[in-house]
């Protein structure tokens, strides 16, 4: 029986392996800095009491600890302490790119649970990113998750011009658990907000990394608390980081950072329920409320039956009061679908599209706070994407080939009004996109495009037409439309090629009799060139190939370079191989000669 390790072995056993790894990797390794601002919540709380609590000043201490959060031998090694000048900067064991993640921890005094927290506690957060803004690659923000979703939005609308990430994180088990999910949420933020530059605020939870204004908590007893119901994440953490890089919001402008901590408190969130009077409403509208995000239902529908309603709402918008009509509903968009969705646009209300209400409320006390703008310029604002908190204006539309509002949408977004610009931006997107559609034998894509007018003859810088794109992919169907749709067979790309001719080069037998049937042909000049393709084919005894050139109308008795047929190449090479041949009326005499 072994004897049990004695603790001076286990310091010794691990002091060995510490310096093993040391040798393996480089003192110099890249270092990024990370700014870890620690404001609270469960991840660093202990049990006073019976309940959870923050404590002060033991948060870094258990970091040190904690081998996958600090690696202590590289710190001492590489006088990380000295460096800094603080106990309070830590350093990440190695990754995998041989990077490193020094990271400083700011520890807020009090520590809050998240329910506490006001638009002040915003402002704080805010002004501390952007006094170390220069001194660090990107910011941890660790944040009870109560009202994460809260500051997390407050702060993408606050970070003006951002180009770095900010990531708010926090557990729902407090990391000195044995058991706890702040050590995982705590290091996955760390790894993305020092390698990759996301220039958003983000919230890291449960492995996914979510746009801050996208999510709301929806489990108060899962680890996967956070949910963000109308965006995809920006990032996944398993195996690998997975970064969703066309998904990530750039600020698209050469301004420089800064933080806007100005916010208004005359702000509410008004949810409805059946039966809700109108004194209710009335109160919670009166001085000095500003701006209200009003939870509607569905795709932000409300009594249409209830006039008295209605009238509270409309006094309020015309007595300068922002109302945004978001929808209770997790998931989906505020739309004018429907009869009782039209009354409180009527009403005066801005509709809040795909915002969550949290977003919707933040951003009211933004906006509302900025004392320069006149009112008509704030409601524009609460109605564009400012941050990526919503989606693109057009109710439920989706960047897609196979929608017919497809250019509407990106006019849209390039906030194109007139009817000329907007011709001049169809004429030139359509003819690639025709091809798209045509490569993936999109019908449904091509048929709204012809609808807003495009002319499917036209082809992309190469010239090649939707139909020679749709002859080589073999797509028949798609022909068979583009054929019926004004588009010719007679069309050359820059090398010549028609769409026959790449029906032949990728063998799409049923698109070559198509096209031949709708009066596809070659010249007299690449038919006689044909010949030596065709001998060579015979020599190969490849008669899938020539089949498909005679269904194309090549002439199997046309001379090659050295003057011998096709046909005579079969015979004296191939004899036994040919019987296709009789069953094609054009040339069996040739083939009947010969096997005769
Ligand atoms: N009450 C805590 C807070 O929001 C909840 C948590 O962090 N899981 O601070």
């Amino acid at each position: 029986k072994r004897a049990p390790l004695q603790p001076w072995r286990r310091r010794k056993l691990s002091s060995r392996n510490s310096f093993e790894s040391l040798e393996s990797l480089s003192l110099h390794s890249a270092e990024a800095r990370v700014l870890v601002i620690n404001t609270g919540g469960t991840i660093g709380m202990t049990i006073h009491d019976n309940v959870l609590a923050p404590k002060a000043n033991a948060f870094v201490q258990s970091l040190r600890k904690l081998p996958i959060l600090h690696d202590e031998t590289y710190a001492q090694q590489s006088c990380l302490y000295d460096y800094y000048g603080s106990e309070n900067t830590l350093v990440l064991p190695v990754s995998k790119d041989r990077k490193r993640i020094v990271y400083t921890i700011l520890e807020y005094n009090p520590l809050l649970d998240s329910s506490n927290m006001t638009t002040d506690d915003w402002g704080r957060i805010g002004k501390d990113i952007e006094k170390n803004y220069e001194n660090y690659d990107g910011f941890v923000i660790l944040h009870g998750t109560d009202t994460m979703a809260y500051t997390a939005s407050a702060l993408s609308f606050m970070c003006e011009h951002l180009g770095k990430p900010v990531i708010l994180t926090g557990a729902q088990v407090p990391i000195y658990e044995m058991r706890n999910d702040g050590r995982g949420n705590l290091l996955g933020a760390l790894m993305i907000a020092g390698q990759y530059v996301i220039p958003e605020v983000c919230l890291y939870f449960y492995n996914k990394l979510y746009r801050g204004n996208r999510v709301t908590k929806v489990d108060a007893g899962s680890f996967n608390a956070f949910s963000s119901p109308n965006l995809a994440p920006l990032a996944t953490a398993e195996v690998d980081i997975a970064i969703n890089w066309d998904t990530v919001w750039r600020a698209n402008t050469t301004a420089k950072f800064q933080v806007s901590t100005e916010l208004n408190r005359n702000v509410g969130l008004l949810r409805l329920f059946p039966g809700i009077t109108a004194a209710t409403v009335r109160a919670f509208l009166q001085p000095p409320m500003e701006g209200v995000v009003l939870e509607s239902y569905g795709s932000g529908n409300a009594p249409d039956n209830r006039p008295d309603l209605l009238e509270e709402l409309r006094k309020a918008t015309d007595s300068g009061v922002i109302i945004i009509n978001c929808t209770q509903c997790l998931r989906g968009t505020v739309s004018t679908s429907y009869a009782t969705g039209k009354v409180l646009m009527d009403a005066g209300l801005i509709t809040g599209g795909d915002m969550t209400p949290e977003a919707a409320l933040s951003k009211l006390s933004y906006v509302l706070a900025k004392k320069d703008l006149d009112l008509e310029v704030k409601k524009k604002m609460m109605s564009q994407n400012l941050r990526g908190e919503m989606s693109a204006d057009l109710a439920g539309a989706k960047l897609c080939l196979s929608d017919s509002r497809f250019i509407q949408v990106i006019a849209k977004t390039l906030s194109i009004s007139c009817k000329e610009e907007l011709e001049a931006i169809r004429d030139a997107l359509s003819p690639p996109l025709a091809c798209a559609a045509a490569k993936i034998g999109d019908i449904e894509a091509l048929e709204a495009l012809k609808e807003m007018g495009t002319n499917l003859c036209l082809g992309d810088y190469d010239g090649r037409t939707p139909l020679h794109i749709a002859a080589c992919e073999g797509h028949l169907k798609l022909v068979q439309y583009l054929l019926s749709h004004g588009a010719t067979v007679h069309a050359k790309d820059r090398y010549g090629d028609t769409p026959l001719s790449n029906a032949v080069s990728f063998r799409h037998k049923d698109v070559v009799k198509l096209l031949r049937k709708t009066g596809a042909h070659f010249s007299r000049e690449e038919l006689e060139e044909a010949g030596t393709e065709l001998c060579s084919l015979a020599a190969s005894g490849d008669l899938e190939g020539l089949e498909i050139w005679t269904l194309a109308g090549a002439n199997l008795n046309a001379p090659g370079y050295d003057g011998q047929t096709a046909i005579q190449v079969v015979r004296s090479e191939h004899s036994n191989e040919f019987p296709w041949a009789l069953r094609h009326p054009v040339q069996s005499n040739a083939f009947k000669l010969f096997l005769s």
